[in-house]
């Protein structure tokens, strides 16, 4: 049912490692034109690491990945697409639109797939106002046996709630090569992770030991935002306090609340998170591949 992307396919054959990526980041995560750099420097981050990009999406319709092309074109464009989680997989296939696929959607197509690494930036999470917002990304990684390598979530959540929430569903939380849940925009936030990994074997290594449980969670590994474009946690937090101020005052509602809160801490950040933001996603696109080679190297679960 899923379409492969040509280089994608090749790679399936070949049994390269494969890295999915997300597209939501894209089409609704950041701007016009860092979108585009974000792409590449996310794809040349996993290529440099030995393993094959393949970015998900529903392309007119097709579940798909390896988004690539004119398809990408549109998507980076902004074209007639529509932010896609879980709940909205399903309609989007059958009515024929272009869906970029958030964390949630995007774990989906990825172990439908037959994948197992995952990169993004950051998960989304429990929302620290409207009360009941909550990420469909979390649910998603409680039944998602993908290893999703990201920068933690953004301070734009409840941090303490969102890693409890993640504690509920069973997902285990690895720090690379630190002991604090990162922030996304900033290294320090305070909390703890439950362990803390120093290689991507040791990565590979624990998944493998949870699918050989027959765990279907997801192993979510989380790594600070690069020290030369990582915020300062004050900064960060005061610039989410006015973004959610904005939010408030327009009374922006649903899947719209993500996009607007990473518009406005972008402005409030004089565009310093936009810089972060990159240097994350590529370096988490890097960790993802590192992590896809080592996996290979040890073999097939079997599970
Ligand atoms: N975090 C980011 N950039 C993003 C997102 C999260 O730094 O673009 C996107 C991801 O696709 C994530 C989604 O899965 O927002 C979460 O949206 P929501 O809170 O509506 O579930
Ligand atoms: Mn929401």
């Amino acid at each position: 049912m899923i379409r492969f992307g040509a280089e994608v396919a090749a790679a399936r054959d070949a049994g390269t490692p494969i890295v999915a990526l997300e597209s939501s980041v894209l089409a609704q995560g950041l701007p016009i034109p860092a979108n585009r750099e974000a792409e590449r420097r996310i794809c040349a981050a996993v290529r440099a690491g030995g393993a094959v990009p393949a970015i998900t999406a529903v392309v007119r319709g097709h579940p798909t990945v390896g988004l690539a092309g004119d398809d990408l074109a549109r998507f980076l464009a902004r074209d007639g697409v529509t932010k896609v989680a879980s709940r909205d997989l399903a309609p989007a296939m059958a009515q024929g639109r272009d869906g970029a696929t958030t964390v949630a959607a995007s774990l989906t197509l990825a172990a439908a797939a037959g994948l197992e690494v995952f990169a993004t930036g950051g998960i989304g999470g429990v929302h620290r106002e409207p009360a009941f917002d909550e990420s469909a990304d979390l649910l998603e990684l409680a039944r998602t046996p993908v290893i999703t390598v990201c920068a933690g979530a953004k301070s734009i959540l409840d941090l303490p709630a969102t890693l409890e929430r993640l504690d509920t569903y069973g997902v285990t939380v690895l720090g690379y090569r630190t002991e604090e849940f990162p922030g996304f925009f900033t290294a320090q936030t305070g909390l703890r992770v439950p362990a803390r990994v120093d290689s991507p074997a040791a990565i590979a290594a624990i998944f493998r030991a949870s699918r050989a449980l027959g765990r279907r969670s997801a192993l979510l590994v989380v790594q600070p935002p690069p020290a030369d474009a990582a915020l300062d946690a004050a900064l960060v937090e005061h610039a989410v306090a006015q973004a959610l101020h904005e939010a408030r005052t327009a009374g922006v509602q649903g899947a719209a609340v993500t996009p607007f809160l990473l518009a406005a801490v972008e402005r409030a950040t004089g565009g310093r998170s936009l810089t972060a933001n990159l240097a994350l996603l590529e370096a988490n696109a890097g960790l993802a591949a590192a992590i896809a080679v080592a996996l290979a190297e040890t073999g097939p679960s079997g599970v």
